[in-house]
């Protein structure tokens, strides 16, 4: 019997989703990409099994979950050692290190709190993000349907400040 594929749960426009596929890519490893709606995707992660509310999240082969792309990337690592993502001279790596986690705790939540701030304050912009990150009909209605969600959407995830 053939092994599960990888799975990898994301919304467009998600940077950490970005930055897995990355990975994905770079290791050359085959994986189904299951884009879920953006702002309605909690739930949806709970459903398949997930403990937290983020993605990225993947599946992997032996059926357990990760969530996080640092976690990922260490799975992956584990999964599929070469090529690695990461250098192999120490000191570079520790410096790789220091990046990723600069990368994850100071600038992840800027673009991520940009957004959120204009969703709550602005129609244009949830007509946009309607077109380009859901798979919504009728942007421009869409977006209109997204109003009352937005707040929901960031109290949930406790960053709508
Ligand atoms: N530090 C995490 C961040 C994950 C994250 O916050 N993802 C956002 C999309 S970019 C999300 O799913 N947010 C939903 C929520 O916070 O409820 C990572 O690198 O994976």
């Amino acid at each position: 019997m053939s092994e599960r594929p990888l799975r990898l749960y994301a919304i467009a426009l998600s940077h950490p989703v970005i930055a897995v596929r990355g990975m994905l890519e770079r290791k050359r490893l085959p994986h189904r990409y299951v884009e879920l709606l953006a702002g309605l995707h909690p739930p949806a992660l709970f459903a398949r099994g997930f403990r937290s509310a983020t993605v990225p999240a993947l599946e992997l082969p032996d059926g357990s979950r990760v969530q996080g792309s640092l976690a990922i990337a260490r799975a992956l690592e584990t999964l599929a050692p070469l090529p690695s993502l990461y250098p192999a001279e120490p000191r570079a790596r520790d410096a790789a290190d220091e990046a990723e986690r600069w990368g994850e705790a100071v600038l992840q939540p800027i673009p991520r709190r940009l957004i959120r701030w204009v969703l709550r304050h602005s129609l244009r912009q949830r007509q946009w993000f309607a077109g380009a990150a859901t798979q919504l009909p009728a942007p421009a209605l869409a977006g209109i349907a997204l109003t009352p969600l937005v707040p929901v959407s960031t109290r949930q995830s406790g960053r709508d400040r």
